[in-house]
């Protein structure tokens, strides 16, 4: 059963996930363009917390000065010297490869220069699988975590790259405990419209795959709307028989613009606690953006170290 969020007590989800992969064996994490204040501070939470230790990438004196204004003491952490950020991404994932680090962070370096580096076919950590970005938000109107995906990395997924990102985040949420999780596809209409929005097609035709057990332990709706996704009354108004109205545990968005917005909505709006991570890699990968909080990016490193 999917771990609850008890509305209103103090018991947190990702404080639940924090407390339980701390008494495990400690990851070390290698970080690309590791210059910036936030990131230093979260993976100084991380070692604080006894979840991971950092190998930081990027330019010597970019790193001083953000460890300075982060208060962040170097002593603790290994640095690899690198200028350039190109350069710092294929290094990082180069320390990764050799077996010095367990997991791959993002710094300062673009997304896109980042999933380059990662997708690079010699020197990258792509595996057979396709990669996807899977966000984690928990929020005190919802009682349990929100998974949503593909908010960063598939821009414009066709039908074949939708079955990926959707068994991409079912694993990723399996492997967060939520055993059986409620999929839904969203669109902004809940019936199939052929005609002018042909991602109701696909998320129907996801849908009957997940019916006829082509997605594993998953219960799979599709097209639904974010509100009949999230909130039941909404489905009663609009006579919505579904198993996962109002009890959603993953959002499957049909684009990179409504995942991205969804993202920066919860975060900036909604005030939500979110992790941001990496599926299909051969390592897990942390993937907060760039303007995400010290504590976003700390809750991301700490759902990285769970899946690993
Ligand atoms: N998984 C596995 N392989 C992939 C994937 C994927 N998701 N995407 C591309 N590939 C493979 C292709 O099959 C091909 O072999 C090779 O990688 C290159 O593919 P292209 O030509 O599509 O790759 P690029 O370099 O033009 O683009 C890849 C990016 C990941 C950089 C691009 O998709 C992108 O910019 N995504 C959005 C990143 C972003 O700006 N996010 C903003 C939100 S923070």
């Amino acid at each position: 059963m999917t771990e609850q969020v008890e509305q209103g007590s103090k018991t947190s989800w990702f404080d639940r996930l924090v407390e339980r992969v701390q008494g495990e064996r400690r990851k070390t994490i290698v970080v690309a363009m590791a210059q910036e204040a936030h990131v230093l501070q979260a993976l100084e939470t991380a070692r604080k917390h006894r979840l991971a230790e950092g190998i930081l990438v990027g330019e010597m004196d970019a790193i001083r000065r953000e460890a300075e204004k982060a208060g962040v003491d170097l002593a603790h952490f290994e640095i690899v010297p690198q200028r350039g950020e190109c350069e710092a991404v294929l290094r990082a994932i180069e320390v990764v490869r050799s077996g010095e680090g367990d997991l791959l962070m993002k710094g300062k370096c673009s997304t896109s220069t980042f999933l380059r580096g990662i997708l690079d076919k010699e020197k990258g950590l792509r595996g057979p699988r396709l990669l996807s970005h899977l966000a984690i938000f928990e929020v005190e109107t919802y009682p349990k975590p929100i998974f949503m995906s593909d908010a960063a990395m598939n821009i414009s997924p066709d039908l074949s790259q939708k079955i990926e990102i959707t068994r991409n985040a079912i694993e990723g949420a399996q492997k967060l405990g939520v055993e059986v999780p409620k999929v839904a596809l969203i669109a902004a209409v809940e019936k199939v419209n052929p005609e002018h929005m042909p991602c109701t097609v696909d998320a129907a035709a996801i849908a009957k795959m997940a019916d006829r057990g082509q997605l594993g332990q998953a219960i799979v709706d599709g097209p639904l709307a974010v509100d009949n996704a999230l909130d039941q009354e909404s489905c009663e108004v609009k006579g919505i028989k579904s198993p996962v109205g109002g009890d959603v545990d993953i959002l499957i968005m049909p684009d990179i613009e409504a995942g991205n917005t969804f993202y920066k909505t919860m975060t900036i709006l909604a005030k939500a606690r979110a992790a941001g991570i990496l599926m299909g890699a051969r390592v897990p990968v942390v993937l907060p953006s760039r303007a995400d909080s010290d504590q976003t990016k700390f809750l991301s490193i700490a759902a990285a170290v769970a899946m690993s």
